[in-house]
């Protein structure tokens, strides 16, 4: 393998698209999607609240001055958020011993114990950055919204997850269209102080750097239907273990009832499936384990044409572009 030169333009095919090189250029990864923001979508539960449009403004200001490095911005939770985390950890807290996956369970635990989780406030995001680059040496950013699928992969290449820190609407906790901060604290984070599962991760992020769009596409569908809606078996049962399900006490018990249907984890399959983000799935895809999944999806990731390949180098936080032999 022989070293190239910095600039991607220097690789055979020419149209690879921009991606990041090092930490900071995460920094240009902020392309967001409206798509769901409540100041566009009717159908958003706090599209007809000025108040709570105007509040979210301000902690996306927040993210949006963010840069790689700093410390990550606390915010001052209202009584009234801190009651939609309450109303939200509390439900779903009882159902988790039952239906969410070992790796999960351990892993919120030790968040409990030491970092400050209970139903009684907001962890902030510095903290529980801290927290997971001591387990996985993944670390936060802030993000103002829902990124586009290259960015964040992108970022997870180098162990970056892009956290929102807005709440959802008071009135719709059970459920919400677009990620929130309840959903990035309980259904991600545990699942990150996991070692595999935090290289699962990256792998795909580092399998997503100057891919196609139609790869960024199929890869995107992929960690939809396993980062965010994934089921496996353990011991025998089905359990969840994507971070959609376990932020959303109504899809948790919908996924794990006898409504939708299952089929299994495929690469080649669940990547071309049809998805959409309003409301529940109509399918998952079951792993038979971690393992099995992580194996599969580096098959698959490569699979796909690159005229050129990537390593991580974690000393300087940094990517290794290097010619295909
Ligand atoms: N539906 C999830 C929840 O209610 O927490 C949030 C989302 C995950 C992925 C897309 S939207
Ligand atoms: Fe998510």
């Amino acid at each position: 393998l022989k070293r190239v030169a910095d600039d991607v333009r220097t690789i055979p095919e020419e149209k690879v698209p921009w991606f990041p090189r090092k930490i900071r250029d995460l920094d240009k990864c902020n392309l967001l999607i409206t798509k769901y923001d409540p100041d566009m979508d009717q159908d958003h539960p706090g599209f007809s609240d000025p108040e709570y449009r105007k509040r979210r403004c301000f902690i996306a200001e927040l993210a949006a001055n963010y840069r790689q490095g700093e410390p990550l911005p606390r915010v001052e939770y209202t009584p009234e958020e801190v009651a939609t985390w309450r109303e939200v950890y509390r439900t779903l807290r009882t159902i988790y011993p039952d239906l969410a996956c070992r790796q999960f369970l351990g892993g919120l635990q030790q968040l409990e114990r030491e970092c400050g989780y209970g139903e009684d406030s907001i962890p902030q995001l510095r903290e529980v950055s801290a927290f997971l680059k001591e387990k996985t040496g993944f670390q936060l950013r802030p993000v103002a919204g829902l990124l586009s699928a290259r960015d964040f992969l992108a970022s997870l290449a180098f162990r970056v997850f892009q956290c929102t820190q807005y709440i959802r609407h008071a009135s719709a906790p059970m459920h919400s269209p677009e990620p929130d901060c309840c959903h990035e604290l309980l259904g991600h984070i545990p699942m990150l102080a996991d070692k595999e599962f935090a290289q699962f991760s990256q792998e795909i992020g580092l399998a997503s750097l100057g891919a196609s769009d139609e790869d960024i596409e199929r890869l995107s569908t992929l960690y939809w239907f396993t980062v965010e809606f994934g089921l496996c078996k353990q011991n025998g049962t089905v359990k969840a273990y994507g971070a959609g399900l376990l932020s959303s006490y109504g899809e948790l018990i919908y996924a794990l009832s006898n409504e939708p249907e299952y089929k299994p984890f495929n690469p080649e399959e669940t990547a071309i499936q049809p998805y959409q983000d309003q409301t529940f799935q109509p399918v998952y895809f079951v792993s038979e384990s971690f393992e099995d999944a992580k194996i599969k999806m580096r098959r698959y990731s490569s699979s796909i044409q690159r005229p050129f390949s990537v390593r991580y180098d974690p000393f300087t936080s940094s990517l290794e572009v290097l010619d295909q032999p």
